[in-house]
């Protein structure tokens, strides 16, 4: 048969839409975030001209009020390994190992995300998905309950499956990838009918609240999508005036001239109703909640340097004013935050020269015609401006960052307390494969443009280049700012 393929980007992006689309519609207080985001970013927008006309060239003004992510938890390898196949169809691999068992919270993780500058600019959707790590819940009956009701439940519909075994076979065609999308989306809907009781959820709720939530019913229902906001400090102070109650604080860095990372915040999962099913049959109504939004901000992608120094002022931060359950003493975290970040350099240059952060080069089209400029320095080469350098873009999470957003909606209780290791070893073999090094895939981009755009201007490699003479070389990485 021969069928004109789709590609991944664009059922990625038909994907995104549907899940924005079911989202909206089951969750009227995302609707309500999702108005006070585009009204925030209309503001800041009026406001600051140049940054629209940045955003506008990069093509991303269009995109502006398209989620980025979503996330889900599920509870067996087999569920992780086969969500790892049903986003291979939308191009999305499974980047990055999240352990949040530091935390107290029972679960691994990492995000289905798309690699690529091309794909990510294509529709940048990704899911956080967890897994369950049973091991960490103590109570031996309460974690074979768990298991027992885990293994009987298929969190696929047949036809999904079908329909990703025929992709592996031979790719689809339009109406194939129209109705995968609608397959897979019902995967992730939200069924208020719990398959246990109200005694068993209790049960597991008190072990963890996400014990219950990822046991307690059919499937793993989307638990928050997340839109860009282009002034994230404001969008999370005008929650409340919407009837969204946020968490204390927005998780990352401070606020700075130059964004690193990812900053997000979100407002706390409501109670929503649900029915339970007693062991007599009989239906009983109770409560449960699980579905919040978020927004987040993102910034310069950093090295292994750089995220080093990030998790030592963070860690220091939180050790010097530890933030309190309620967050009472959100103001005194944020100040001691923005205090000793004052360490952490804030100019793109310093950022670049430090090797702090990646950057993507490229090269002036016009710079090859002068004359030979040997020899030169990388700083020569964005000096005379020959080369640009701009910061890439973090696309991945941040553990500490998810730790706090998973406890701002475990309520008053947060269930045991338990220290733990991390095990990517068991993490990689549910998923059925490795998950890639983010680190790897900065680098990778970065050392790419730099040799293309080397070559652009003539020279061969980044071994021709003459190493950077002294620290007067500090004019050309991009002002760009990346809001
Ligand atoms: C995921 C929480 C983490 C993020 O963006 O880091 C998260 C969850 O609650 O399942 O959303
Ligand atoms: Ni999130």
């Amino acid at each position: 048969m021969n069928k004109s393929l789709v590609s991944a980007d664009a059922i990625r992006a038909m994907f995104a839409s549907a899940m924005s689309d079911m989202y909206q519609a089951e969750a009227p207080q995302y609707c309500a975030m999702k108005a006070l985001v585009a009204d925030i970013n209309r503001q800041t927008l009026a406001n600051d001209p140049q940054l629209e006309r940045r955003l506008a060239e990069s093509g991303e003004l269009e995109r502006l009020d398209v989620e980025r992510h979503g996330a889900i938890r599920v509870g067996t390898a087999e569920e992780l390994s086969t969500l790892r196949r049903l986003f291979a169809v939308m191009g999305m691999a499974p980047v990055g190992y999240y352990d949040l068992s530091v935390a107290g919270i029972p679960v691994h993780s990492t995000a289905f995300r798309p690699i690529g500058e091309n794909a990510l600019r294509a529709s940048p959707f990704r899911i956080f998905t967890s897994l369950l790590r049973p091991d960490l819940i103590s109570d031996v009956k309460a974690r074979e309950i768990a298991t027992k009701i885990l293994v009987q439940r298929d969190i696929f519909t047949p036809r999904c499956l079908e329909l990703i075994d025929l992709f592996e076979r031979r790719g689809f065609d339009d109406e194939e990838a129209r109705e995968f999308v609608v397959e897979a989306a019902k995967t992730f809907r939200w069924n208020g009918q719990a398959t246990v009781s109200s005694k068993v959820y209790q049960k597991l709720y008190a072990r963890h609240p996400l014990l219950a939530d990822i046991v307690c019913f059919k499937g793993p229902h989307i638990n928050h999508l997340t839109l860009h906001a282009l002034d994230i400090d404001g969008a999370h102070h005008a929650m409340a005036a919407r009837g969204l109650s946020p968490k204390s604080i927005v998780e990352g860095p401070p606020r700075r001239r130059c964004p690193i990372l990812l900053r997000q915040t979100s407002f706390k999962a409501r109670p929503e109703p649900v029915e339970f099913i007693e062991e007599d049959g009989r239906r009983v109504p109770g409560a449960h909640a699980a579905r919040f939004g978020e927004i987040e901000q993102r910034g310069a992608a950093l090295t292994a340097e750089g995220r080093a120094l990030y998790d030592k002022l963070l860690a220091e931060t939180q050790s010097a004013v530890p933030l309190a359950a309620d967050g009472a003493n959100a103001q005194a975290f944020n100040e001691e935050l923005a205090r000793r970040f004052t360490k952490f350099p804030d100019d793109y240059e310093t950022l670049r020269r430090e090797k702090l952060a990646f950057f993507r080069y490229s090269a002036d089209p016009r710079a090859r015609a002068g004359e030979p400029m040997f020899p030169l320095s990388l700083d020569d080469l964005l000096r005379t401006r020959a080369l640009r350098a701009e910061p890439i873009l973090y696309e991945d999470f941040l553990p500490v960052s998810a730790a706090g957003i998973f406890r701002s909606n475990l309520g008053e209780q947060g269930g045991e307390e338990f220290s733990a290791d991390a095990d990517r070893h068991a993490f990689e073999a549910a998923l059925g494969a490795p998950v890639l090094d983010e680190i790897a895939i900065y680098e990778e981009a970065e050392t790419q443009s730099l040799a293309a755009s080397l070559k652009a201007v003539g020279l061969e490699s980044v071994a021709s280049l003459q190493p950077a003479k002294s620290a007067d070389a500090h004019i050309g990485a991009a002002d760009a700012s990346h809001n």
